[in-house]
């Protein structure tokens, strides 16, 4: 019985382990916005970009008539001078995903002649220091244990005296506890 119970609750202590490693899935950008990759309407591309906080894994959306606009990844030095003569990558179907797998800026403009010239130009830039998101599961992380030994109120008595340990040793405390109910 006792053996049963130690799983069960080791069990337990894995799935909320590791639930609370968050897996990061990319987010999924669409340049512009509703208006998409255009030189109609003077989107202001870096105002687009400038407050995102782009991560590796993202994926950025352009999305235009193929008939009249292109995405080509270029230099900073080409982004600048709006050169396209000799492109790191070249995009052309309207419609375009495109992974971002590194850190640091990914410069793109549309090589029709003028239109990068009249802003049609983005810089993605993924931060070399990414700010490290605070997990939001880790505070409820102490929920559980109330419920684990409720049902014991010897048990019970001496930690709702002080709830203090608890949040001094974090972990330790709470296999403690639930060690010495097992046993
Ligand atoms: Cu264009």
């Amino acid at each position: 019985m006792a053996f049963v119970l130690e799983n069960t609750v080791l069990a337990v202590l894995l799935l909320i382990l590791t639930s609370s490693v968050k897996v990061s899935i990319g987010e999924v950008y669409k340049v512009g916005d509703s208006a998409g990759w255009t030189t109609i309407g003077n989107v202001d591309y870096k105002q687009w970009s400038a407050p995102k906080k782009f991560q590796i894994g993202d994926v950025i959306v352009f999305e235009y008539n193929p008939q009249f606009h292109n995405v080509m990844q270029v230099t900073h030095a080409e982004y600048r001078s709006c050169n396209a003569s000799s492109p790191i990558s070249t995009h052309t179907t309207g419609n375009d995903s495109i992974t971002i797998d590194t850190r640091g800026h990914h410069y793109f403009i549309c090589a029709v002649p003028g239109h990068c010239q009249a802003g049609q130009k983005v810089d993605i830039n993924v931060l070399r220091t990414p700010s490290v998101a605070p997990s939001p599961s880790a505070s409820s992380v102490p929920v559980p244990v109330p419920t684990v030994l409720a049902p014991s109120p010897n048990y019970a008595a001496p930690f709702s005296a002080s709830n203090k340990p608890f949040e001094k040793f974090g972990w330790l405390w709470l296999v403690l506890q639930i060690l010495f109910v097992v046993y």
